[in-house]
């Protein structure tokens, strides 16, 4: 209570506005590195002491820097959870606190009283997005499609994978046949790949790609030129992101089509805080972002010169 009425009184005199803790989960992928610039960004525009927290994609780790928030009694926490179950314990004690958390680009298995709000994309149908693109533009006949997932038990993993098939379903010439887990980087995508196309005759019946984001996608780029294919037209890549770098690919006509995902999940995050720290305004429990999707007939290269500088 004596925090809350710290935080509103500060507010209200609009003092420094709040003390705000992040549970990061690392920097595996250049999105995640853009998530964070522009989290800092967004906590300095508003005058917010932010606190950070690097968890090497551990959870332990979050769930440590998350006590350490409650320890320091901050206003608020930012997590975004590496993985979706686990957090149960943590998130009663930062409730116990009455230290309000906002989930950012990920959910959590966790009932839904245990976090302020959610804010992030719609994870299923970004990856009915990305299959509905291939169910559109896979060559004639059939499409053997390989998959590289995102970090297993991640919501994005779940819900990319459960897209793509909901929208390839009762298409019966496109089939996924290899799935496995890049850990959302790059180095994972490559190793995944040079797998794959081993398993696969060199990759001469792989049609397609799909990447549940777009820097595995970029590291299986280079596995399959240096298999002397030819990607982005020997074998279809389609993934989610829209990192910069995906830009130049589908410029160079490596890859065909990607999902955006804004990094800015922090402005609408602060912006709900602010109202519930303010004036008790209760926020809904997602708060979702846009998905769009971009391909190589929308000026990559123009879209690369848009994100090049945010710190991806
Ligand atoms: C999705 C987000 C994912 C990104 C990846 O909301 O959690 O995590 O798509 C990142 O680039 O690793």
């Amino acid at each position: 209570k004596f925090l809350l009425g710290a935080a509103l009184a500060a507010l209200a005199t609009g003092a420094t506005a709040q003390t705000i803790g992040f549970s990061q989960i690392g920097s595996e992928s250049g999105w995640r590195a853009a998530e964070t610039t522009v989290t800092r960004q967004e906590a300095e525009e508003r005058g917010i002491d932010l606190r950070f927290s690097d968890a090497q994609q551990r959870q332990e780790n979050q769930i440590a820097a998350i006590r350490s928030f409650i320890a320091q009694g901050v206003d608020a926490i930012l997590l975004a959870p590496v993985v979706a179950t686990g957090w149960d314990n943590v998130l009663e004690e930062a409730s116990e606190a009455e230290i309000p958390v906002v989930l950012l680009d990920r959910q959590v298995d966790s009932s839904d009283d245990l976090y302020l709000t959610a804010v992030g994309s719609d994870l299923v149908h970004e990856g009915e997005v990305a299959g509905e693109w291939l169910v559109e533009n896979k060559p004639e006949g059939e499409c053997r499609v390989v998959e590289l997932e995102g970090t297993t038990g991640s919501s994005p993993a779940i819900d990319r994978a459960t897209g793509f098939r909901n929208a390839i379903e009762g298409h019966d010439d496109i089939e996924i046949v290899r799935s496995q887990t890049g850990d959302f980087t790059r180095s994972g995508g490559k190793e995944v790949m040079e797998s794959f196309l081993q398993a696969e005759g060199g990759g001469e019946n792989i049609c397609a790609l799909y990447a549940h984001n777009d820097d595995m996608a970029l590291g299986a780029i280079q596995a399959i030129k240096e298999a002397g294919l030819d990607p982005g037209n020997d074998i279809l890549i389609v993934s989610i992101d829209a990192v910069p770098d995906i830009f130049t690919a589908m410029a160079e006509g490596d890859a065909n089509a990607t999902v955006e995902l804004t990094p800015n999940m922090a402005g609408p995050a602060f912006d709900a805080l602010e109202a519930y720290l303010y004036d008790g305004t209760v926020p809904p429990k997602f708060i979702q972002t846009e998905s769009t999707l971009y391909t190589q007939d929308d000026d990559p290269m123009a879209e690369y010169e848009k994100r090049k500088d945010l710190g991806y």
